[in-house]
């Protein structure tokens, strides 16, 4: 019989990179979602594989289809990748962050409990509970000091997630993964916005781009080789937690400078800088220690910043191109 896989946030960037990873290696893949509009499936759709996976519907925030999605996919992994995930928008609606973020892991932690002790389960945590972190780069021994409401309820679902492997023995493993983009990232976040404003500046369709803090720094990955590590996870004798990271730093300038640069522009002529883009409290500088990864998994990223940004600004001027004028 195939391996079952249940994941919830399919619909997303990660859960449509990790849908097509296990497809690739003969999973059966059920993706919890809430709803099956067109528009949810877009990016399943654009990887070609909206019609392999198979949806059972529920919600992190409740707990009952949580249970029937368990019983009904009869699934030995369970990743749980969705997320309120917008940091900014954590400062404006803070307490359905709390819930789905924080709440929403402990939910899908007790449904496995209850209905499947022996499944494996991946918690999607974050380079956020890092946030003013106090050594760089930051590893698995790194203490925690969270900057947003989302940071706040990421560390209560890592929290949660440790616990559960404590207290009732299950092999529940915490990815604390850095920033990953690729094509299919959310229009929100900055890079993804950059590599759409670079293609409509250079198709004639916007005259600039609007961004915030240009110094603030990631470590920017490429989402399809962090699913993997997701998967290599669940594949350890023993559960465990593990940071995935490049281990380079680059600023928001930086990446303009690249994704403008790709087209042949330079991004000061274009870039406008608002405060009101600013957040609350910012991040200011992430990087992070991939080495227990590289070493335990055998994990390491293949894709560099410029291909990533090159990758991005490509298929903008595809989409853009296509959209009509
Ligand atoms: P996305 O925002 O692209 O996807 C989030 C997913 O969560 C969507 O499928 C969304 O569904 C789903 N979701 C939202 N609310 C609920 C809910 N109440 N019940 C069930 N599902 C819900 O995030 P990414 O794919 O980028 O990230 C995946 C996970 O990894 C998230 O938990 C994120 O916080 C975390 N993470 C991401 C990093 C990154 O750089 N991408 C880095 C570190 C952690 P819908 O489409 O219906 O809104
Ligand atoms: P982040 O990603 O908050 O790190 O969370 P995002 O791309 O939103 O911001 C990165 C940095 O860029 C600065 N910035 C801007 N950000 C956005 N979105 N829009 C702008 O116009 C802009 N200008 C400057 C931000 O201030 C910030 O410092 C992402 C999400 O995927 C989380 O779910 C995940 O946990 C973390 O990465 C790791």
């Amino acid at each position: 019989m195939s391996p079952r896989a249940l994941i919830t946030g399919v619909t997303g960037q990660d859960g449509a990179y990790l849908a097509q990873l296990l497809l690739s290696k003969g999973y059966e893949v059920f993706g919890l979602c809430a709803r099956r509009g067109q528009d949810m499936l877009s990016r399943l759709r654009w990887l070609g594989i909206q019609d392999a996976v198979r949806y059972v519907e529920g919600d992190l925030l409740d707990l009952s289809s949580l249970c029937r999605a368990l019983e009904r996919s009869q699934a030995g992994e369970v990743y749980n990748l969705g997320a309120q995930s917008y940091v900014a928008t954590s400062w404006e609606q803070p307490l359905l962050t709390s819930q789905v973020t924080g709440l929403g892991a402990m939910h899908m932690l007790e449904a496995v409990r209850l209905v499947n002790p022996r499944a494996r389960f991946y918690q999607a945590s974050s380079s956020e509970m890092f946030g003013r972190a106090c050594q760089e780069p930051q590893d698995e021994q790194t203490p925690f000091y969270p900057r947003s409401p989302y940071g706040v309820a990421k560390l209560f679902a890592h929290w949660g997630t440790v616990n559960y492997r404590e207290s009732h023995g299950l092999h529940a493993s915490s990815g604390i993964l850095f920033n990953h983009e690729s094509p299919l990232r959310g229009l929100e976040f900055v890079t993804r916005k950059i590599s759409d404003g670079v293609a409509r500046i250079k198709l004639g369709r916007a005259p600039a781009l609007q961004l915030g803090n240009l110094e603030a720094t990631r470590d920017w990955g490429y989402a399809a080789d962090y699913v993997e590590a997701m998967w290599l996870m669940l594949r350890q004798p023993q559960p465990g937690d593990y940071v995935v990271a490049t281990g380079r730093a680059a600023s928001v300038a930086d990446f303009c400078r690249l994704a403008f640069g790709h087209v042949g522009l330079n991004y000061q002529d274009y870039v406008q800088v608002q405060e009101h883009l600013r957040r609350p409290a910012e991040v200011d500088r992430l990087r992070g220690n991939a080495a227990r990864a590289r070493a335990v998994l055998g994990w390491q990223p293949t894709t560099t910043l410029e291909a990533l940004a090159g990758m991005m600004v490509e298929a903008d001027l595809r989409r853009v191109a296509q959209e009509s004028q």
